[in-house]
């Protein structure tokens, strides 16, 4: 951000345009994250909002130990039933935009088709994707994926925002990478840390164009990334590190996913989908000369039947009609 006031300007204007969202229908909602998805029009344009009710911040034992007292005054709790020892209720709890917020937002606009499928409900199917299908199926895909819908990893590689965000960063254009918080993390919850290690090299689109060149450097990565979280966030120790990467990504430009192990981070986090760093470097390691590379496994992974590449590229080699 070039200066203080065009940060608060944009500030300003990006809350105006929460105020100004049309709904039009829910895309999803989960009980569990007690999230819920919700497409709908800013200025007459595609929108997506997405709302998450915080978790509590187990580490601020001090706001914990308010908790039984801090509901809006006794007509704020309603006993909703009793049996023997066992009470349950219903409660008011206060919150605060700076120390208890009650939710988290998020908001894509303009929104695009394939986000608007990402976010929708939907079904999923096991996708076992040979060399063959990655080269064929796979490949000319991410080409079209990469480009504009990149545009936020470009404008974080080369601090034109979130640079005030950064956690850590190792500017070597290969080498390097940017550590900075998640956009899903409230960068308050030690719990549910959430950050995201974003490489400056440009030739990794995913884990297929890993090969066995890359082992020291992903070590080496990996280390930096542990280093600097722990050093940053001292409750934390690297035995509660997730390190691990995305197949299939969103974003076709490779990035690391570091979570704490106590956040449940959903689908994101499950087998057909997350991948542990280590792993990766393990199975580098194990590989043979011949085979060299990701390129040339098989990877098994889950696709929504709503994305473009299942419905334009998978659904006729897996599907059923
Ligand atoms: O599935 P995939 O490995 O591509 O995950 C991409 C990650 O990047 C997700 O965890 C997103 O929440 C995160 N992310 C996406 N966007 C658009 C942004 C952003 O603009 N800023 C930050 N800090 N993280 C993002």
């Amino acid at each position: 951000m070039a200066s203080d006031e065009t940060a608060a300007g944009t500030s300003v204007a990006s809350v105006e345009l929460i105020r100004q969202f049309q709904f039009e229908r829910v895309l999803n909602h989960d009980t569990r994250s007690k999230s819920i998805n919700i497409l709908g029009t800013i200025d007459t344009t595609a929108a997506i909002l997405t709302a998450e009710k915080t978790a509590f911040s187990a580490h601020d034992e001090s706001a914990i130990a308010k908790l039984p007292t801090i509901a809006n005054g006794t007509s704020s709790i309603r006993l909703l039933d009793s049996n023997d020892i066992y009470r349950w209720y219903m409660a008011v709890l206060v919150q605060d935009l700076e120390t208890s917020p009650g939710a988290k937002l998020s908001l894509i606009w303009p929104a695009t088709k394939t986000h608007i499928d990402k976010y929708g409900k939907q079904r999923r199917k096991v996708i076992r994707e040979t060399p063959e299908l990655y080269r064929t199926v796979l490949a000319p895909y991410i080409e079209r994926m990469r480009g504009d819908r990149i545009q936020w990893v470009y404008n974080i590689l080369s601090h034109k925002v979130e640079a005030d965000r950064i956690v850590y960063e190792n500017p070597d254009p290969d080498q390097g990478f940017i550590l900075l918080p998640d956009l899903k993390w409230d960068r308050t919850t030690m719990d549910a840390l959430y950050l995201v290690a974003i490489v400056h090299r440009h030739d990794i689109a995913s884990v297929r164009d890993l090969n066995k060149s890359h082992i020291a450097w992903l070590k080496s990565v990996e280390s930096e990334i542990i280093q600097a979280v722990t050093r940053t966030y001292t409750a934390i120790s690297v035995a509660e590190l997730r390190v691990y990467v995305h197949y299939l990504p969103s974003y076709y430009h490779f990035h690391i996913h570091v979570t704490n192990v106590e956040h449940d981070a959903g689908d994101g986090a499950t087998v057909g989908k997350a991948i542990m760093l280590s792993d990766l470097v393990a199975r580098l390691e194990e590989m043979s000369e011949e085979v060299y590379g990701f390129e040339n496994t098989t990877l098994t992974y889950l696709l929504g039947e709503n994305s473009e590449l299942w419905r334009e590229g998978y659904a006729s080699v897996f599907g059923e009609g």
